[in-house]
């Protein structure tokens, strides 16, 4: 039966399952379906998370096919194959796109009216695939980019000057990968951009500047070859878009969206509500990041040029 805020995820992984508690702990979705391959895994996940029954908010969480994610308000695909240690994400983009191919007709053909939330990596280009398969209007079609990178960049920033994480304006935009970059110049704390902080704490800005953009940007590949996969904060970051579009919220987030002009995804700032995505809001960007958005933007053009779908 469908209630208000109904929830899908498929790929009931590392990532899905995370997920799946992260959502349900926010008490946003009435249902959430998790859907997978692997029907026993979905059922199992589904499960041990509904057992919390009595510490979360009247959610309910079961498993099933995609005829169960009928009139989904949102569905997030978590779906395909895992980065493995020494990969890139883009190695994976290959053997994505198949599952791609077989999973979104089906999920459009149960909720014409959903978001799609893409998780799955290459998450840019498998936002543009799922953009492309769906035929969905590009508001409607976000990947969750470098919401999770931005997130990185204010727990870094957080560490070395001992304030609240929330407290730091930034953001890590382009790619989500290794051509990601922060917006230095648009990076304050609290009322005070990094430049004044930083002099105010007596902190070298260079030196901070490149072991903060290279701890980012590693650290997807650290958590990998120390545990296997990442799960945990990307489940968070999912659950905060998830809830900006529930909400309605309107906040600024740096998913996936569509440049038309260019005909990629990749992510900026981007106001999401209720819609999706609503708007782009870029700052005025120095020359090196103009530089450096536009070399993102070329690793994406390129792997896309490739892809034979
Ligand atoms: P996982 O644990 O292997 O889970 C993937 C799940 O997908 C498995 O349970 C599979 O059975 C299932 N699956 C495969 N094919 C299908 C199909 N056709 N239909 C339904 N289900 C299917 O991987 P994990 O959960 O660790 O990662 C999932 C994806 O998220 C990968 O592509 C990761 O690279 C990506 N991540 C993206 C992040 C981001 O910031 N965007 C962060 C972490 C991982």
């Amino acid at each position: 039966m469908k209630r208000a805020n109904k929830v899908s995820i498929i790929g009931a992984g590392f990532v899905g399952s995370a997920t799946t508690l992260a959502v349900s702990e926010s008490g946003l979705a009435s249902n959430i379906v998790l859907v997978d391959i692997n029907k026993e895994k979905a059922q199992g996940e589904a499960l041990d998370i509904a057992h919390g029954a009595a510490f979360l908010k009247a959610t309910e969480i079961t498993a099933g096919d995609y005829k169960d994610t009928k009139d989904s308000d949102i569905v997030i695909i978590t779906a395909g194959v895992g980065q493995k240690d020494g990969e890139t994400r883009l190695d994976l983009i290959n053997k994505n796109l198949s599952i791609f191919k077989t999973m979104i007709p089906q999920i459009v053909r149960y909720s014409p009216n959903a978001i799609l939330l893409v998780v799955s990596n290459p998450v840019d280009i498998l936002t543009y695939i799922t953009y492309k398969l769906s035929g969905f209007p590009a508001n409607r079609v976000i990947g969750s980019g470098t919401v999770l990178d931005t997130s990185r960049l204010q727990y870094n920033l957080a560490r070395i000057f001992d304030i609240d994480a929330r407290s730091i304006h930034g953001y890590i935009i382009g790619e989500h990968g290794d051509s990601e970059f922060p917006v230095w110049s648009a990076l304050s704390i609290g009322p005070l951009s990094i430049d004044e902080y930083a002099k105010r704490e007596n902190v070298e800005l260079d030196e901070l500047k490149k072991t903060v953009t290279e701890a980012v940007k590693h650290s997807a590949y650290e958590i990998i070859r120390k545990k296997g996969y990442t799960n945990y904060a990307i489940g968070l970051a999912v659950r905060r878009i998830v809830e900006a579009i529930l909400r309605d919220e309107k906040t600024i987030l740096t998913i996936s969206t569509y440049n038309p002009i260019e005909d990629i995804y990749y992510s900026v700032p981007n106001i999401v509500g209720r819609t999706g995505q609503i708007m782009k809001v870029c700052p005025e960007f120095n020359e090196l990041e103009v530089e450096q958005l536009a070399k993102s933007k070329k690793v994406l053009k390129d792997v896309i040029s490739k892809i034979d779908f």
